[in-house]
């Protein structure tokens, strides 16, 4: 990841039956793993566990197994519908391994119910079963709790009770059937590799050879990753849960085979969540100060201490931090006035810097990859997916938010991990605003314009680590009064300055930081055919030429969308995505092409708006005319001391360059383009402002609108596939598509004061049909734009959208909203 030098390796490195798989750890995602690889025909599978099984004392051996299955993430929901499908079809000597008991989220707060609307729309959005009830709906599943300060709850019905560790005893026999081998009291104590491919794991007990090694070593992962060289970016932290004594209430409520029939509850108000356990209450807390645990420190398995509450993952439990927790339980559930605690631990598992797992090859040693940082809850849809990856190379599911590739550099130091490791853990039953930013550390990417972008009074938000200008302060003098008014939800990270920016810039000119956006040199003799044989679109172009064009894997899924300028005839820059393209293009990359990624020693500036050549023009000697310099091109040239390399390209949809010059000439550059934009009325302008007019020219963004999921024509992206020019990865199975049934559809609010931000459920003749990806205010248009996941529908369709529980009507429209004929920029 730090070398920017093409790797040698290249050939496909997916596991076959010859393949010897080794996985390490014996948890819920060792076995689940161990269970999917043999279901496909991978059976040389060696699990090595350094505990006793079947409970060999990682985070598996006492989670209390809740399953809540919606989450903002369609990737986490997805596999936490998967995860109770299979448990739910899956038992031990007659004992269910899970218990559908339903789920149940309290809110106490106006914030929080408004936030459980927002969670019903995920629900909806994601395909969970679930329901928004008042508070005598709650007191009826929940008895115990007292209502008086509920405000209603969210009632799931398919949502429940994992037995952990029979559901990891179930999957692990039926792995064993097919010929997997479970070693317990192996401890690994090495990873072996021979030119940068894994080659054996070493234990104390002997050496084993292995294709393929799997780290499922929960919260020890960093251990793991250790010996083979690799950074794993998690964190553990200790976690409290606590038992009572048995309550009268609860005698002979619940049978002791499966433990529990209320819903599972949580009181995220006060960080806290509960479970029955027969007669007694579980409590879990997230209310307490973060408590770090050194994974190094943490002591194998210690028969001796073989007692539940010894088992390494559990430490003993600190009461000083319990304390809050309780009372507020006990205000929850009066009748815990009377009781008592029987059993605290602390127990640990993992965070990670975004809450996400961490998932995938890992870029530093071949044949190495990393299941680590999954709760119960989405440990059977993990290993699916890492099987699939492993086996045929990608996923069914959209894996984007997991992959270890999509951390940045600076988002990988161990002190970045613990302090956006243990955030997470305070911030993991907040309300967090999509667009929040982490507070802390800041700043810690910022362009060589950060200087000047103060001095304007940017409000800053934070992406891939990078400060980004979401509006400037400086421009508020321009804002017309009376656009419509927001609710308090989506005011938040926005201006009415963002309208007034985005305004300038389709009247004037407008200077937009484009630092962030991802660069890759592609160079060497090899670099025109690699790149044609990577991309859908034909990039062998007379140098000069710029070419939009897609990355798909091999099932015809889009990888990424890419601008491909040709500068000279071995010489290619790439505009990309995440950082998970340069890993995806290097893994494929012949010895005669170099990849760099020259992001952070260049910086960009986009220069947009009808004004944009009467700014730039006087700066060169060059020809910045339309017949000079044309849409789609490139060409390096000087503006004023600046060497630059100028593509005519426009994201929002407006004349204009993108500038691309070194770090050391970046503020140099910002200067000389507003001193020439000060009498064309220049201003800067920010990511909202952005975001708003790219939507309304139906731009995609990676990532949010489509994924490896869709394919190239069902988010309207033909366009950039070249059936007619020879071979490219993927091309192969875009031949034997069916037609599509769902489209990434442009949506216009018919009302023009109502918003919507992303992720909402939309209904077509009222039942739920899709879900938005992006939206933005269209302030040119003045109606909000959402782009949609939904089945064909002709233009001129009425549906609407759930917005906190609210119907928000919208019609399908024709894309794109903004200048079809391209006369704004064409020009
Ligand atoms: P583990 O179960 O820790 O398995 C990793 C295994 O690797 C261990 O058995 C370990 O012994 C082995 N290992 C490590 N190093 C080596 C080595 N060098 N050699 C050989 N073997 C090694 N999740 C939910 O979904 N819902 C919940 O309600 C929930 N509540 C929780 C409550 C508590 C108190 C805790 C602690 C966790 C909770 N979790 C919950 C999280 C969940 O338990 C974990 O995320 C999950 O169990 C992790 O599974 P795993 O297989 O990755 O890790
Ligand atoms: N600039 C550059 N590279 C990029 C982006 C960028 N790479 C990643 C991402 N953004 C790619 N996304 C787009 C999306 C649309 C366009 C450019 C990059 C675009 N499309 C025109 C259209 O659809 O009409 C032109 C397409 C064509 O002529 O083929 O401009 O912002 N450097």
């Amino acid at each position: 990841m730090r070398d920017n030098v093409v790797s040698p390796v290249r050939a496909s490195n997916t596991a076959t039956a010859d393949s010897r798989i080794v996985i390490i750890g014996a948890g819920i995602v060792g076995c689940a793993l161990a269970d999917e690889l043999t279901a496909r025909g991978r059976h040389d599978v060696t699990v090595l566990e350094q505990g006793p099984l079947p409970a060999p004392g990682g985070s598996t051996s006492h989670a209390p197994g809740l399953v809540f299955q919606t989450s903002p993430s369609k990737t986490l929901t997805a596999f936490a519908r998967y995860t109770v499908e299979k448990f739910n079809a899956l038992e031990v000597d007659g004992l269910p391994c899970f218990n559908p008991v339903g789920g149940l989220e309290l809110a106490t707060t106006p914030e929080r119910w408004a936030d459980l609307h927002r969670k019903a729309g995920w629900a909806a959005s994601w395909g969970v079963r679930g329901e928004l009830v008042p508070p005598a709906r709650c007191k009826e599943l929940w008895p115990l709790i007292d209502t008086s300060t509920v405000l209603g709850g969210f009632h799931t019905p398919d949502d429940g009770l994992a037995r952990a560790l029979l559901a990891a005893r179930a999957q692990l026999e039926r792995a064993r059937r097919r010929g997997a081998r479970f070693l317990d009291r192996h401890t690994v104590t090495g990873i072996e590799q021979q030119d940068g491919r894994v080659t054996a794991v070493v234990t104390d007990r002997g050496t084993f050879p292995a294709t393929h090694v799997v780290s499922a070593a929960g919260f020890w992962g960093p251990v793991i990753g250790r010996m083979a060289g690799v950074d794993v970016p998690l964190l553990p932290l200790a976690h409290q849960y606590a038992t009572t004594r048995p309550l009268p209430g609860l005698k002979g409520v619940n049978d002791p085979r499966t433990e529990a029939s209320k819903p599972i509850l949580r009181h995220q108000d006060r960080d806290l969540y509960f479970r029955e356990h027969t007669d007694r209450i579980g409590i879990g807390s997230y209310a307490h100060r973060p408590l770090p645990v050194d994974p190094f420190a943490v002591l194998a398995y210690d028969e001796a201490r073989a007692r539940a509450q010894d088992m390494p993952s559990s430490l003993p439990f600190t009461a000083e931090d319990w304390a809050p927790s309780w009372e507020d339980s006990r205000a929850l559930i009066p009748a815990l006035r009377d009781a008592e605690i029987e059993t605290g631990f602390n127990g640990v598992f993992s965070f990670t810097p975004d809450g996400m797992p961490v998932l995938g090859e890992a870029p530093e040693l071949r044949g190495f990859w990393l299941a680590e940082a999954v709760w119960v809850t989405h440990s059977a849809g993990v290993a699916k997916a890492v099987a699939e990856w492993m086996v045929d190379g990608h996923a069914q599911t959209d894996l984007h938010e997991c992959d270890l590739h999509r951390f940045e550099d600076a988002q990988r130091s161990p002190a970045y991990v613990q302090d956006r490791g243990a955030r997470q853990f305070i911030e993991v039953y907040d309300v967090i605003h999509p667009l929040q930013p982490m507070d802390h550390p800041r700043p810690l990417r910022v362009s060589p314009f950060h200087a000047r972008q103060r001095e304007l009074g940017a409000y800053f938000l934070e992406g891939g680590g990078w400060e980004r200008p979401h509006w400037y302060e400086a421009n508020a003098h321009l804002v017309v009064p009376g656009g419509p008014e927001r609710d308090a939800w989506s005011a938040r990270h926005w201006s009415p300055i963002a309208a007034a920016e985005a305004r300038a810039t389709r009247e004037r000119v407008a200077l937009y930081d484009m630092t962030p956006l991802r660069r890759l040199e592609v160079t060497g003799p090899g670099a025109l055919a690699f790149l044609q044989r990577m991309t859908t679109n034909n990039v062998a172009k007379k140098p000069g030429a710029v070419t939009y064009t897609l990355l798909l894997d091999e099932k015809g899924g889009v990888r990424s969308d890419l601008t491909v300028a040709r500068l000279a005839p071995d010489h290619f820059q790439v505009g990309a995505n995440s950082p998970a393209d340069l890993h995806w293009l290097r893994r494929h990359a012949p010895a005669d092409v170099h990849l760099r990624d020259v992001t952070s020693g260049t910086c960009c500036i986009g220069v947009w708006g009808p004004l944009a050549r009467d700014l730039v023009q006087p700066l060169t000697r060059d020809d910045f005319s339309h017949e000079g310099f044309g849409y789609f091109r490139a060409r390096r040239t000087h503006l004023g001391h600046v060497p630059v390399t100028a593509l005519r390209v426009s994201y929002v949809g407006e004349l204009g360059w993108e500038l691309y010059t070194t770090a050391d000439l970046g503020l140099r550059l910002w200067d000389t383009l507003w001193e020439a934009g000060r009498e064309h009325g220049v201003i800067a302008a920010g990511r909202s402002a952005f975001n708003s007019l790219r939507l309304e020219k139906g731009y995609r963004a990676w990532g949010q609108d489509m994924t490896e999921e869709h394919t190239p024509y069902e988010a309207g992206l033909g366009f950039a596939v070249r059936l007619d020019r020879g071979d490219f990865l993927g091309r192969a199975a875009l031949e034997h598509l069916p037609p599509p049934t769902r489209k990434l559809t442009p949506l216009l609010l018919d009302d023009p004061a109502a918003v919507v931000l992303g992720k909402e459920p939309v209904h077509v003749d009222g039942a739920p049909a899709g879900h938005v990806t992006s939206a933005a205010y269209g302030y040119t248009l003045g109606r909000c734009v959402a782009y949609a996941w939904l089945p064909p529908l002709t233009a001129g369709t009425a549906v609407h959208i759930a917005y906190f529980g609210e119907k928000v009507r919208a019609t399908v429209a024709d894309e794109p909203l903004f200048d079809p004929k391209m006369t704004r920029i064409r020009r």
